[in-house]
């Protein structure tokens, strides 16, 4: 696209060539000079805007990586939480649960607290499914709208239990 642009912006240049004619010689030759510190100010500022378009690509990665939420299993000082707890998603967006601390753990999606025609079984680790090993992870992907609650089978009478909105 910028190789379009740039193509667009040399094209006039030939064309002032094509337009001098040899009985204007003297300004001929301060015409053609001119345009070209202008072609190369153009082509300048298009790698700016090059760079100006690599720094928009490089936030939108930054903004796609936030996108992908992380929850962690079991806070930093040990206690048998989701860190967060409660929280929100867009549709679509992958939430990672990684094992932090006190593990096992998993993640199992309530049945009755998940949107109407969701199936819990499907988003859920099994039951006796764990997460045993530091850093482990297991990601899901929620696409339909509402409020879903989950809970960690093992801990979940500890109070391990949390709450996603997908928005
Ligand atoms: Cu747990």
């Amino acid at each position: 696209m910028a190789s379009l642009t740039s193509a667009a912006v040399i094209i006039p240049s030939f064309t002032g060539l094509k337009a001098s004619g040899s009985a204007r010689a003297t300004s001929t030759a301060s015409s053609v000079k001119s345009p070209t510190p202008m072609a190369f100010s153009v082509k300048a500022s298009l790698k700016d805007v090059g760079v100006a378009a690599a720094a928009v690509a490089v936030s939108g990665m930054l903004a796609s990586n936030v996108l992908a939420l992380e929850v962690l299993l079991g806070s930093d000082d040990g206690s048998l939480a989701f860190v967060p707890g409660s929280f929100s998603v867009a549709a679509g967006e992958t939430i990672t649960f990684k094992n932090n601390a006190g593990f096992p753990h998993n993640v199992v999606f309530d049945e009755d607290e998940v949107p109407a025609g969701v199936d819990a079984a499907a988003i859920s680790m099994k039951d006796e499914d764990l997460l045993n090993a530091p850093g482990e992870t297991y990601s899901v992907t929620l696409k339909e709208k509402g409020t879903y609650s989950f809970y960690c089978a093992p801990h979940q009478g500890a109070g391990m239990v949390g709450k996603v909105t997908v928005n």
